[in-house]
């Protein structure tokens, strides 16, 4: 028997090493007579955007929206982004990992404060209005304390200028209430005496006694409805940078291209920087430096055409202070690279059943699309 087993053990052990357990990324893993999809070829006369949807990184970037490929996806945003910054009394500024903790529409995820009087406080950047709020919704995970003799209470204030504070609504409590309930947390309601629209919010807990909150959720409310002001709701087409220091943006066209134009469409433009070129990524060598140029147009014509697979936007010095540079879309024109070849005729059944699995379609962004979805299901549409 154990002979047996030992035996069996090395015709597995062969099998294995002889498996295919992929064919590679990007590859079609079924039978490939079956793929209904596009694939791409090398169109090397067609005169083009080369960067356009093509894969684009990052040196860093300032959050998980507003992210490199952004760069290629054909939507150029004039707008400055708007994006968020928050804190705590003890921490200080949250880093990118934390940032969302109390905005993310998550009541398990926390951050912890302490000490005299302690804060959470949420700032609005960049562009548009600050929106309209006429309450707020504070969630805390379960503090477990006795009923406190001079009660608890959390206090909301507005700012635009995070120097002077105004309060705009409280809730005072005597004991903290879910200690015998299930669920992680609860939630109270701030009511604010009239709807107001400030920049920064700061929600202050204070009780004698209790030595940590653990802050899961701010929510803004306004007519009942929730404002978002981070996250996934908030969309711009740009990315925007971690730093101000020295950072980049590259693209990789898929194959070694011939091109003589590069544009670039900023929100907030690097000072100075180059366009830059590799056959591997890696290696770079200089194109072009950017203009001096104050607009946010860049219209780069080489002098002659240059070659490359990879094209790179290096910045080195930011336009205004320490401020972040913000680049909404990078455009490579000239001619090679892989193009999708769609797999037409297969798309609609002798039944008139309409076909996703092949011919010509494709998923977009909805504000790229005009026509309703009556047009778009017609044959030919
Ligand atoms: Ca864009």
């Amino acid at each position: 028997m154990k002979y047996f087993g030992l035996l069996y053990l090395a015709f597995f052990a062969a099998a294995a090493s002889s498996q295919q357990y992929t064919r590679g990324l990007g590859v079609y893993p079924g039978d490939p007579r079956q793929y209904d999809g596009p694939t791409l070829a090398v169109d090397a006369t067609t005169y083009r955007n080369l960067a356009l949807h093509r894969p684009a990184y990052q040196s860093s970037a300032y959050d998980y929206n507003l992210t490199a490929q952004l760069v290629t996806d054909g939507i150029k945003e004039r707008d400055l982004p708007r994006w968020v910054v928050t804190s705590t009394s003890d921490h200080g500024e949250l880093s990118k990992s934390e940032r969302a903790v109390f905005l993310d529409d998550n009541i398990v995820s926390d951050v912890s404060v302490g000490g005299d009087h302690p804060w959470v406080e949420l700032d609005i950047e960049g562009g548009g209005e600050a929106p309209q709020i006429d309450h707020m919704d504070v969630s805390l995970r379960k503090i477990y304390a006795a009923p406190l003799a001079g009660g608890w209470s959390i206090v909301v204030s507005g700012s635009n200028d995070r120097a002077e504070w105004k309060e705009v609504g409280r809730f005072a409590g005597t004991s903290f209430p879910g200690a015998h309930e299930s669920g992680p947390g609860f939630t109270e309601p701030i009511q604010f005496a009239e709807p107001v629209s400030y920049r920064s919010y700061r929600v202050e807990f204070s009780a004698a006694g209790v030595a940590t909150w653990p802050v899961s959720e701010v929510a803004l409310v306004n007519q009942g409805r929730v404002v978002h002001v981070a996250g996934p709701e908030i969309f711009a087409s740009a990315w925007m940078s971690a730093g101000s220091g020295e950072e980049w943006v590259s693209i990789d066209l898929g194959a070694v291209c011939t091109f003589d134009r590069v544009g670039l469409t900023w929100i907030r433009r690097a000072a100075e920087g180059s366009i830059q070129v590799s056959d591997d990524g890696v290696k770079w060598s200089l194109l072009q430096p950017l203009s001096e140029a104050n607009g946010l147009d860049d219209d780069i014509r080489l002098a002659k055409p240059a070659r490359g697979r990879w094209v790179r936007v290096l910045m080195t010095r930011a336009a205004e202070g320490n401020a972040r540079y913000i680049l909404s879309e990078v455009e490579v024109y000239g001619r090679g690279g892989p193009v999708a070849k769609l797999k037409v005729g297969a798309m609609f059944k002798a039944d008139g059943a309409l076909r996703l699995s092949g011919g010509k379609w494709r998923v977009q962004r909805a504000s790229l699309v005009q026509a309703d979805g009556e047009q778009l299901s017609k044959r030919g549409g």
